[in-house]
């Protein structure tokens, strides 16, 4: 296996450490954090991490406007500057378990992108508030009905491509930055002819940190998938 896996941080301290080393325990897998300057020291952190583990894990700090759609472009295109086969964006927080790691690696020999979906039995998320589970709900629907993608899980973070693939996505062109950008990412895969599948995943709401939610964010979730849309 020769994976590179793209972890986005903004104030993740205290979950940085120990995702860092699950992730590692897999043979073949390397780390590139992209961290967005984050007040609580995670960059820091991360700085310590490639130290202890060299050629490992590395380190992308951002400085300036942050968001989490650029910093996956950072990643990514660092990624495919390396010679990794498969490329995986993940989040911090330990609801993207990196047990699966090995699940969404095996579904890529078939597959140019997999994800690590929620929605593939009925609904698998634990500890998200009733709310959360209907907003959730409600946004895929809403994605598929606008923009025709015929995924269960248009908007999980926990993805796996195969390097091909992800080369010849234009990831200059993707312009959303929260769950939007997901949305716009997996809606340039099809566009490009990727064989898109699901793999089950538990995703278990984070325990530790704060999330990044804004109502923005929420606004922007609305109108990209008619600007998906009208654009073709
Ligand atoms: N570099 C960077 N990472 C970000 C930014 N916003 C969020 N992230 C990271 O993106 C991942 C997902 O963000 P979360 O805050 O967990 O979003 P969420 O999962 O929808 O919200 P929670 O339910 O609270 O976990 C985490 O690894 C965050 O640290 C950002 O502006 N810049
Ligand atoms: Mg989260």
């Amino acid at each position: 296996m020769n994976a590179a896996v793209v972890i986005a941080t903004y104030n993740e301290r205290e979950n940085l450490d120990g995702l860092v080393s699950a992730v590692l325990q897999h043979a073949g897998f390397r780390i590139i954090i992209v961290d967005d300057d984050s007040p609580d020291g995670t960059g820091a952190l991360a700085d310590e991490l490639a130290t202890r583990f060299p050629g490992r894990v590395s380190v992308i700090h951002r400085t300036g406007a942050r968001g989490l759609g650029r910093s996956l472009v950072a990643g990514l295109q660092r990624a495919l500057e390396s010679d990794a086969d498969l490329i995986f964006q993940m989040d911090a927080d330990f609801s993207h378990d990196p047990k699966y790691l090995p699940d969404l690696a095996g579904a890529a020999a078939e597959a140019d992108l997999v994800l690590g979906s929620r929605y593939l039995h009925g609904v698998s998320v634990v500890n998200w508030p009733l709310h959360r589970i209907v907003l959730s709900s409600f946004a895929n629907r809403y994605i598929r009905a606008v923009t025709g993608i015929e995924v269960r899980d248009c908007t999980t973070g926990f993805r796996c491509w195969r390097r091909e693939a992800l080369a010849r996505l234009p990831l200059e062109g993707l312009i959303a930055d929260g769950y939007a950008f997901l949305v716009e990412q997996l809606h340039l895969a099809r566009r490009i002819g990727c064989r898109i599948r699901e793999v089950p995943i538990i995703f278990v709401e984070r325990r530790v940190g704060s999330s990044k939610i804004s109502s923005s964010v929420l606004l922007e979730s609305a109108i990209v998938p008619w600007r998906l849309r009208l654009k073709g």
